[in-house]
């Protein structure tokens, strides 16, 4: 059967790979089509709870060195970007090689074979960034993430990067999962929307969206994820739950994206690279990809 979201799977389906279970040919079809999927069960709850607790231990971590404590935006954040951004949601310090598991799922190859499935030629990938993307409940300073893409904001030339977005927790679609404008991948840049306040693809732009489709709200399960394309419009309601929302974003690239020079940089071995050049750097590593089983 096929929903809104993506193709139901089957408990038949799911080819296991390593910890990432491989998609199907129909979930890959569906991304290409509609620039986004929904993957039930990429990984188990089981694995899943074991990152959330890890991510959890990224952040005491964070705070006890001397870092302000969860639940205060002014100050929790390691990346440079204006106060209503780290509203929408908190990026704490990326997962580093010592914050093992996350960084060895990250890295792993059965991740990179779900990721290939989704170029447009299926092939290498490498890893480029891992997040933890916390949104804070509407009320504790939580505020929604705008309608925008992501390609206006990477240094790649190229948009063969498929988004990992994965609920470390069970995830109603009121708790702040994101949304997707269907179809939005095949319209170009629209721009920047996420630097100043009041910014929004959707108020910019309302020719596009009254003809595309919104994906229906997203409840997602402890270890399932959803992708999506670079130019794919997405947004993320307010969380209306009474906690934290937890997400884990990994992105891989295509193994032959070359780097543009576009600032300001999110990672910073980018300023290592030459305009043109591959993404040469041990921190950008061509990860292995886990053969179908
Ligand atoms: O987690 C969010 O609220 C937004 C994340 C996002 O925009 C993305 O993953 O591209």
């Amino acid at each position: 059967m096929q929903s809104d979201a993506g193709p139901e799977s089957t408990a038949s389906a799911p080819v296991q790979v390593g910890s990432a279970r491989r998609l199907t040919d129909a979930e890959v079809q569906f991304y290409h089509a509609h620039g986004y999927l929904k993957i039930p069960r990429l990984i188990s709850r089981e694995f899943t709870q074991r990152l959330l607790f890890a991510a959890q231990q990224l952040a005491e971590r964070f705070q006890a060195a001397g870092r302000p404590a969860a639940g205060n935006l002014s100050d929790w954040s390691s990346v440079n970007k204006g106060l209503h951004k780290r509203a929408m949601w908190e990026d704490l310090p990326d997962p580093e090689p010592s914050d093992t598991l996350l960084w060895n799922f990250s890295h792993s190859p059965g991740l990179a074979a779900v990721c290939s499935q989704l170029l447009t030629a299926p092939g290498p990938v490498r890893f480029y960034r891992n997040q933890i993307a916390v949104k804070m409940p509407h009320g504790q300073q939580g505020i929604r993430t705008p309608w925008h893409q992501d390609q206006p904001y990477l240094a790649f030339d190229r948009t063969e990067r498929p988004q990992v977005w994965l609920a470390l927790h069970d995830l109603p679609a009121d708790s702040g999962t994101l949304r997707f404008l269907d179809g939005s991948h095949r319209l170009g840049m629209l721009g920047r929307f996420l630097d100043d306040p009041g910014e929004d693809a959707k108020t910019r732009f309302p020719q596009v969206f009254a003809s595309h489709a919104t994906s229906p709200p997203l409840d997602l399960e402890a270890g399932d994820a959803t992708v999506h394309h670079p130019l794919t419009v997405h947004s993320a309601p307010v969380n209306s739950s009474t906690g934290p929302r937890w997400a884990f974003i990994i992105q891989l690239v295509a193994a032959d994206t070359r780097f543009t020079g576009s600032q300001p940089y999110t990672v910073r071995e980018l300023e290592e690279l030459r305009v043109g050049q591959l993404l040469d750097h041990p921190r950008f590593p061509v990860i292995p990809t886990e053969p179908a089983g």
